[in-house]
């Protein structure tokens, strides 16, 4: 396949040269009208086809916990307008240096001690620096050799730091489109779209699995919302993990009082997610701590499969992991780590 053995550009997507065939990384399966049309049923309609899709695909109807840790926080130079961590917007995040390999190991035994099987290792930057790619890819093996499976996010990758990561272990990278296409410049003027479809090209041909997301409740309309879901679910293959996050609004960042999202809205994206991408774990992401149980209960009857579970996310809070593990149970829903340890609940 020419696209293999030389770079070219089709369709507005760069081909990279990759050692085996890959497939092109967009297909053209859900155009957004389509997606929009989803979202437009009755609710009760989409929740009843989003849960027929959930219970084919997903029979032991578990959900995932997976920890986050920021290795690396604040002090980062690009200028996302959610995020607390953005050098340039005053919001008391103080930059910190990398962790040290006990503390990241530490916090990853405590993490499978609760009941997590996935852990996420988070770092503000807008791409590793060489120097940074050692430290983390022992940090990989370390979490690894645990027994999790292992995740980063560390910003955009060049194609030889992803096959470096997936050597030292690394099972998944999370890397975000964020928003739509149309509505990004909105939000962030120091990468674009082309980058982050870039790193996912890479990361795919790799061989790690993708796990890419986005965040509503930023402004953007619902047609927009549709746009980021069709985007997710027209890589090609889709996401193995699809973050849903809701903003978290934190004072100082330029989106810091935008109008709410009615929680609806963000319950109809969930089931949009689950129905256009049927395997994906879909993960109720940041901003649950903000919803209360009853919101989050129609998220995991939406499709929701998968949480961050843990007292804090990267810099801002979550539920504490006692009344997750409440919530979980009042509604009678398996861990991941119960179903595949053969445990009754
Ligand atoms: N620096 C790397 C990057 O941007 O790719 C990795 C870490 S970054 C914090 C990972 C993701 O967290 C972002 O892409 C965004 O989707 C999400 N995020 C950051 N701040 C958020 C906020 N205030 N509310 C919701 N999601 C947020
Ligand atoms: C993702 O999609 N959400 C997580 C994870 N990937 C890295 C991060 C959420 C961050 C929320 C803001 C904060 O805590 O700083
Ligand atoms: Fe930096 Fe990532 Fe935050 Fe953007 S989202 S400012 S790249 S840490």
């Amino acid at each position: 396949m020419e696209q293999n053995t030389e770079t070219s550009k089709q369709q507005g997507v760069t081909f990279h040269p990759a050692p085996k065939p890959v497939t092109p990384i967009v297909a053209e399966t859900w155009p957004v009208d389509e997606v929009l049309g989803l979202f437009d049923l009755p609710f009760n309609e989409l929740l009843f086809r989003a849960q027929e899709v959930h219970r084919r695909e997903f029979p032991d109807g578990d959900v995932e916990l997976a920890t986050l840790l920021s290795i690396k926080t604040g002090g980062c130079e690009e200028d996302c307008g959610y995020c607390p961590q953005a050098a340039r917007y005053d919001t008391g995040v103080e930059a910190k240096k990398i962790l040290g390999i006990t503390e990241v190991l530490d916090a990853a035994r405590s993490a499978k001690e609760s009941g997590a099987t996935r852990f996420c290792m988070g770092a503000a930057w807008r791409s590793p620096k060489d120097r940074d790619m050692e430290k983390v890819e022992e940090m990989v093996r370390g979490v690894k050799a645990l027994g999790l499976e292992t995740c980063a996010t560390l910003g955009m990758l060049k194609e030889e730091q992803a096959a470096r990561l997936k050597d030292a272990g690394l099972d998944y990278y999370n890397h975000n489109l964020d928003t739509a296409p149309e509505f990004y410049d909105n939000v962030i003027s120091t990468r674009d779209y082309q980058d982050r479809l870039d790193t996912l090209g890479y990361v795919r041909n790799a061989g790690l699995k993708v796990c890419c997301g986005g965040i509503v409740g930023m402004g953007e309309s619902r047609r927009q919302r549709a746009g980021l879901i069709a985007q997710l679910a027209n890589l090609n293959p889709y996401p193995e993990s699809v973050p849903v996050n809701h903003l978290v609004q934190v004072e100082g960042t330029p989106l810091f009082g935008t109008e709410e999202l009615d929680p609806l809205e963000f319950v109809r994206t969930i089931a949009v997610a689950r129905i256009t991408m049927p395997r994906a774990r879909v993960r109720l992401s940041a901003g649950r701590r903000q919803m209360g149980e009853p919101v989050q209960a129609m998220c995991f009857l939406a499709g929701a499969n998968s949480i961050f579970y843990g007292d804090k996310l990267l810099t801002t809070e979550n539920p504490e992991a006692s009344d997750d593990r409440v919530l979980l149970e009042k509604l009678g829903l398996r861990t991941r780590a119960k179903v595949e340890s053969g445990g009754c609940k």
